[in-house]
């Protein structure tokens, strides 16, 4: 016995990508949908090996499904989503739209995984920001060995998590500028991002931070602890896939590198890439098309008490998104949906 299973925004980069990884990952279906907006209906897209026909996502009954994963923008799942949850199909968002609602879970299954059984108050789950989730898979297992007091974050995102269109611009722009007559003008992002990198990522806040970077403390509070301080800078970089991050921790008791490095080879969903030598560390190119959240560049801090630093990085499209939100749904499956 398995599951009805709705991908809804399944023609878009991390849409695609929960087809690829349900069907990886063998989860257990027993009919899939997969629903696009109007323009797109028709649009064929693969499952394994499979090929399925886009449905209109404004003409499709949720009714009778169990789950619906959710790969659209915010205004659209802000219609979908509540009616889709309505029919008793349960919703596991990618949206950002959910993320800080006290009544709605926000899940990193490495990290809190039981936080899955609260989806009944709304019938939604939430997906944290890709950028959230490679981190907190990183400072799970080392906070509960030396509870973290304080990290202070650089991200360098790349540009599929702009979508299609940026992932566009960066290979028009790079073309522009090695072919003469063929300059791209920047229109996704404010500035050139080809051989470039932009410190600026979705909208400004009083403060001067960008909602990126108040994404990443206000997801990391709500999915581990609200005790941890977290200052980020998020960047975007020329990079297709891949997210990359430089994270400094600070702890409330003394955490040896050694000893640390032991802790995350042994902690779900990573991997530890780090030798000190030429190539002994990981990169977003090595990382596209994997599921493990890398760890590279363990060291002391010593210019603190109780300080390390580590690289951090993960294909954005799966763990940052798609994995995580299939993960989602394998353990709302063996806690809550169980079948047959
Ligand atoms: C980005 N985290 O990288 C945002 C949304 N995916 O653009």
């Amino acid at each position: 016995m398995g599951y009805k299973i709705v991908v809804v925004g399944a023609t878009g980069n991390v849409g695609r990508e929960m087809l690829n990884i349900l069907a990886e990952r063998e989860f257990p279906v027993d009919e899939i949908a997969a629903l696009a907006s109007r323009r797109s209906m028709g649009t064929e897209v693969s499952f394994g090996d499979k090929t399925l026909k886009c449905q209109d996502l404004d003409q499709f009954d949720f009714t009778g499904w169990d789950i619906a994963l959710f790969a659209i923008g915010s205004d659209a799942t802000k219609k979908y989503a509540p009616i889709a949850a309505k029919t008793g199909c349960v919703v596991i968002d990618n949206s950002s739209l959910y993320r800080y609602d006290p009544d709605v879970p926000l899940v990193v299954p490495e990290v809190n995984a039981e936080a899955v059984d609260g989806y009944t108050k709304k019938n939604i789950i939430a997906n944290p920001n890709c950028s959230t989730a490679q981190m907190v898979v990183a400072l799970k297992p080392l906070h509960d060995r030396a509870r973290i007091k304080r990290v202070v974050v650089s991200t360098y995102q790349s540009v599929s998590g702009s979508g299609k269109e940026a992932i566009d611009e960066l290979w028009n722009q790079t073309k522009g500028i090695y072919v003469p007559g063929q300059e791209v003008a920047p229109s996704v992002y404010p500035k050139q991002i080809a051989f470039n990198v932009i410190p600026h990522i979705d909208v400004f806040l009083d403060d001067g931070s960008t909602k990126e970077e108040w994404k990443m403390v206000a997801e990391t509070k709500k999915i581990m602890d609200k005790s941890i301080k977290v200052t980020a800078t998020c960047v975007r970089v020329p990079v297709f896939v891949g997210h990359s991050e430089s994270i400094n921790i600070e702890f409330e008791d003394f955490l040896d590198e050694e000893e640390a490095r032991d802790i995350l080879r042994e902690a779900p969903g990573i991997l530890v890439i780090d030798k000190r030598e030429d190539g002994g560390y990981m990169t977003p190119v090595e990382c596209v098309g994997e599921y493990a959240t890398y760890i590279s560049r363990i060291r002391q801090d010593s210019t603190i008490d109780n300080g390390l630093n580590i690289w951090c990085v993960s294909d954005n499209l799966r763990k940052g998104a798609a994995l995580n939100a299939v993960q989602i749904a394998e353990v709302l499956g063996n806690r809550c949906l169980k079948k047959g």
